[in-house]
C-alpha cells in the first residue's frame, strides 16, 4: 500500500521537475495543478494515514519537499515572466523622442547683484578676497579703529558667541581686509563680498543677516580723486552710462575723510519716485580715505602708503533693482519668489 502512495508522490515530483511551461496559460495551469487552493498535492497529506508507521516520517518529508519544490518553481516562473514583461515594455521606448524638458534653476537676486558688482570691479584690477564669518574682536573692530566704547561693540548690536567677549559674527567684511593687510604688502586692490550679521530687529527693511561688498585700494599716492573716479566708473557700469554721482560728507571710524555716495535715481531718471523719495538721488554706498590708524594697526607704512575704501549693502541695491519691497523675501527661499529670477543673469 505504502509503495503505491510513494509512487504517486514521486510521479508528481518528476512532473514538477520536468514541467517547462512557456506561455502565460501554461504557467497558470501549473499554478492551478500544484500551487492553487485545490492543488493535487493537498490530498496527499491526508494519505499519511495509510502509510505504515515506520515510513510515516519519510513520507511526510517527501510530500513537504514536493510541495516546496512546486512553490519554488512557480515563484521562479512568475519572476521570469515579470522580468520578461519589463524587458518587453522597455523595448517599447522611443529612444529618438526628445527628453523631458529640464526645469531651470535660478540665481538668487542677492547672488546676481553681488556677481554684477564683483564683475565690474574685477574689470579694473580688483581681486576677490574671502574670509571667515566667525571673527575675533580684533580683526572686526580694533583693527578698524572702532573704540572700546563704540555702540557697535555692544551686545545689543553684535552677535557674540556664547560666553565670549572675543569671538563674534562679523558685522562687516572689513575683517577680511584687515586680514589681507596683515598678510600682504601694498599695492593691495581687493573687494570683499560676503555675508555679515547684526543684532537687529527683523522687519521689512532690516534683517539680522545681510550681504556687503567692501573694497580696498592701497598704494603709493592714492588720492581722493582716484576714489571718486573709481566709484563713478562703478555707478555708470551698474546703473547706466548717464548715471551721475554726488558725495556727501559722513563719518566712519575707519576712514577720514568719509563720504556717502548717491547716484541719480535709476528708477525714475531723477523725475521723482518712491525709491528716491522724490529727491532724484539714491544712496548706494559709503567710502573714504583709509584712516592712517587702520593702516598702522595692520602693519602698513603710513609714510609711504595711502588708500581708499568703500562699502555697500547688497540687499538694498537688489531690492531697488528688482522692485522687492520686503527684505525678508530674500531670506525665506520661497520657490514662488525665487522662480521669478529664472531668466535673470
Ligand atoms: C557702508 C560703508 C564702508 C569701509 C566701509 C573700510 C575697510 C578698510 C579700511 C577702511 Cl580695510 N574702510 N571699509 C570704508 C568706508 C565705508 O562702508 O555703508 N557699508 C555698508
Amino acid at each position: 500500500m505504502s509503495a503505491e502512495i510513494f509512487a504517486v508522490v514521486n510521479q508528481f515530483k518528476s512532473e514538477i521537475e520536468n514541467a517547462a511551461p512557456s506561455t502565460k496559460e501554461e504557467v497558470e495551469q501549473f499554478r492551478i495543478r500544484f500551487v492553487g487552493s485545490k492543488n493535487v498535492l493537498k490530498p496527499l497529506f491526508g494519505e499519511i494515514r495509510n502509510v505504515e508507521n515506520e515510513r510515516k516520517k519519510e513520507y511526510g518529508q517527501l510530500v513537504n519537499a514536493v510541495k516546496g519544490a512546486a512553490e519554488a518553481k512557480f515563484q521562479a516562473l512568475k519572476d521570469a515572466a515579470e522580468s520578461a514583461a519589463e524587458e518587453a515594455s522597455s523595448q517599447d521606448l522611443d529612444l529618438s523622442a526628445p527628453p523631458e524638458p529640464m526645469s531651470l534653476g535660478a540665481h538668487h537676486p542677492i547672488t546676481i547683484t553681488m556677481n554684477r558688482i564683483v564683475d565690474i570691479f574685477s574689470r579694473i584690477g580688483f581681486t576677490v578676497a574671502e574670509e571667515r564669518e566667525i571673527e575675533d574682536d580684533w580683526h572686526n573692530f580694533t583693527a578698524m579703529n572702532t573704540p572700546e566704547d563704540h555702540p557697535a561693540r555692544d551686545m545689543q548690536d553684535t552677535f557674540y558667541l556664547k560666553n565670549s567677549t572675543e569671538m563674534l559674527l562679523r558685522t562687516h567684511t572689513s575683517s577680511v581686509q584687515s586680514r589681507v593687510m596683515m598678510s600682504q604688502e601694498p599695492p593691495i586692490r581687493i573687494i570683499a563680498p560676503g555675508r555679515v550679521y547684526r543684532n537687529e530687529t527683523i522687519s521689512a527693511r532690516a534683517h539680522c543677516q545681510f550681504h556687503q561688498v567692501e573694497g580696498l585700494y592701497i598704494d603709493e599716492n592714492v588720492s581722493f580723486a582716484e576714489m571718486k573716479q573709481t566709484l563713478l566708473y562703478f555707478a555708470q557700469e551698474m546703473y547706466g552710462p548717464d548715471t551721475k554721482i554726488r558725495m556727501r560728507p559722513s563719518y566712519f571710524p575707519f576712514t577720514e575723510p568719509s563720504a556717502e555716495v548717491d547716484v541719480t535715481c535709476f528708477i525714475c531718471d531723477t523725475k521723482g519716485c518712491n525709491v528716491c523719495k522724490y529727491t532724484g538721488w539714491v544712496e548706494i554706498m559709503g567710502c573714504g580715505m583709509v584712516d592712517p590708524a587702520v593702516l598702522k594697526n595692520c602693519g602698513i607704512d603710513t609714510e609711504k602708503y595711502t588708500g581708499f575704501a568703500f562699502g555697500m549693502g547688497i540687499e538694498r541695491q537688489a531690492m531697488m533693482l528688482y522692485s522687492i519691497n520686503d527684505i525678508r523675501l530674500l531670506f525665506e527661499n520661497d520657490v514662488r519668489f525665487l522662480k521669478q529670477f529664472t531668466s535673470a543673469i
